[in-house]
């Protein structure tokens, strides 16, 4: 049995999708052996394209493409410079011929082509949606205006921005679509809607086309690879035809075609751009590639932006930590610096109150909750924490139980314990009531299919949850904001004590 896992929920982040021998139809392909570039396979769909039989088997790869694509193909391998390459058919009908290695395999990737490229026009296309993004006045801006322009530029029915969570559930936060279609924007997707294996894959694919959501495809002849003895990998091809479970999953979304692309920066996977259509999509070589370029470039300014904004931010919070430093050096006092002025512990972060416990006094600022509630957590954080670390969660109710009296004022607690938890300071978050949209109950992922096996979720009906007990996240600039307010305020300790030597000389 050449196939002998059977895929559902609890295996199907196994599911070895570079190897399951499915080619989509609307291109073919000839596998050659890179030593000696003869014929070792071919998809069978092959007859649909070009006047081919099996006696091509084993023959050099020439007698199909001829003697001087052969060489080109060849010399490009030599130059690490794979093509594309044109190549015309006995018939006359024109192919992309995209080429990729895999092994010891030369996997020849046969797309018709369509439609005539007009160069100029589509670089004229993507120099204006370039300059759009550029003049974009926020993140938010920027990834509606991309919506759109990959929706105009590519003619799918929806063009959805999705970006994932820390967990890699995700959430729909730009949409263009059709007027007649209902909107998913908000709508949120758990994680298991794409394994950690496909989400690997498709970051390093960068674009993927599914040009129609079926559960017919071509495969191989002969099944396995003659080269390997085993199923062909085919990580990098642009045919690779999708799993069965994506399949299943795509028609209870009623979707016919897909287009998505990776945004990628900082070598993780930030979202994706996804486009649907209700009827079967091809897509031309060319125009994949120019949406791949596209995504390139709007990950890039992505990361610039977000980069720029958080930089702000620590600037921000440094300007505040040095004023801090100066009125607590003013009469040595620490509590009358964090907490006598305009310019208090508060505004390092983006928390709504504070607290200062110095030599057995508390001092509150903003919404906190109260003294004793505070000491509380402090001697738990004391049994939690080493003595000199530095606390956070935005979900203190579900790690404490008496947090949650007050998770309104203080779902999310950041806290420094000093010397040895006897002084200790703490800022507090509010609780961030939300209502979470998902697309399909997500403690649910898959029911029971008709065959009595696991299938991907039918219902997309918008599903509400509430989110309760949970603040805002602390974010990297606060945390190492009250790391560095912590440094200063051992350094002003010291020479407070330098001071008080020094006068009672
Ligand atoms: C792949 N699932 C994917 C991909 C996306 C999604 C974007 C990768 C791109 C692709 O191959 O087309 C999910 N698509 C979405 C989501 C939206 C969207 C969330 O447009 C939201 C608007 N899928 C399931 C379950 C399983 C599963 C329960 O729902 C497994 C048990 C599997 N998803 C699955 C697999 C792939 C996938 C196996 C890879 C398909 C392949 O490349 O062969």
């Amino acid at each position: 049995n050449l196939y002998p896992q059977k895929v559902d929920l609890t295996n199907c982040d196994k599911e070895p999708i570079h190897k399951l021998n499915r080619v989509q139809l609307f291109g073919f392909i000839l596998v050659v052996d890179i030593k000696n570039f003869t014929i070792s396979q071919y998809s069978t769909n092959i007859s649909d394209f070009i006047s081919f039989d099996k006696t091509y088997l084993n023959e050099d790869v020439s007698a199909i493409i001829g003697e001087k694509l052969s060489n080109l193909i060849m010399e490009g391998l030599n130059n690490n410079d794979l093509g594309p390459y044109e190549y015309v058919s006995e018939k006359g009908e024109h192919f992309l011929i995209n080429p990729n290695v895999s092994n010891e395999h030369l996997i020849l990737e046969f797309e018709p082509i369509k439609e005539s490229i007009d160069a100029i026009a589509q670089q004229q296309q993507l120099t204006q949606i370039i300059t759009k993004l550029d003049n974009a006045k926020d993140e938010m801006e920027m990834c509606d205006m991309t919506a759109q322009m990959v929706k105009d530029f590519l003619g799918y029915d929806r063009v959805m921005i999705y970006q994932f969570d820390e967990n890699w559930n995700g959430q729909v936060v730009s949409e263009a679509r059709e007027p007649h279609l209902e909107s998913w924007l908000g709508l949120h997707y758990p994680a298991t809607d794409i394994p950690q294996q496909a989400r690997k894959l498709f970051m390093s694919q960068g674009v993927r086309l599914i040009s129609e959501v079926t559960r017919e495809a071509a495969t191989f002849e002969p099944e396995l690879s003659p080269l390997s003895n085993d199923i062909l990998d085919m990580s990098k091809s642009e045919l690779r035809a999708p799993s069965l479970i994506h399949v299943e999953y795509l028609e209870n979304m009623k979707v016919k075609g897909t287009l998505t692309a990776a945004i990628v920066y900082n070598n993780t996977l930030w979202g994706l751009i996804a486009c649907h259509h209700y009827s079967p999509k091809i897509l031309s070589y060319h125009k994949r590639l120019s949406v791949k370029f596209l995504t390139q470039v709007f990950s890039t300014q992505l990361g610039l932006r977000s980069f720029n904004s958080s930089l702000k931010k620590v600037n921000e919070s440094s300007i505040i930590r040095s004023k801090l430093v100066k009125q607590m050096s003013i009469n040595w006092n620490i509590v009358e610096g964090l907490s006598g002025y305009d310019t208090n512990l508060i505004g390092l972060t983006e928390a709504k109150g504070a607290a200062i416990i110095m030599d057995g006094e508390t001092t509150l600022i903003g919404q906190t909750p109260s003294v004793i509630q505070i000491e509380n957590l402090k001697q738990w954080l004391l049994s939690e924490i080493s003595e000199n670390d530095i606390f956070y969660t935005n979900k203190l109710s579900s790690m404490y139980a008496e947090g949650f009296e007050y998770k309104e004022v203080a779902s999310g607690v950041l806290a420094l314990l000093l010397n040895k938890g006897t002084n200790a300071l703490f800022w507090f978050k509010p609780e961030q009531l939300q209502v979470v949209d998902w697309g399909g109950n997500p403690n649910k992922p898959a029911e029971i299919g008709s065959e009595a096996r696991l299938s991907p979720r039918k219902s997309f009906e918008k599903w509400s949850e509430n989110v309760e007990g949970e603040s805002l996240p602390w974010l990297d600039y606060e945390i190492s904001a009250a790391k560095a307010l912590k440094d200063s305020i051992s350094e002003i300790i010291i020479q407070k004590y330098d001071e008080v030597m020094r006068l009672n000389q």
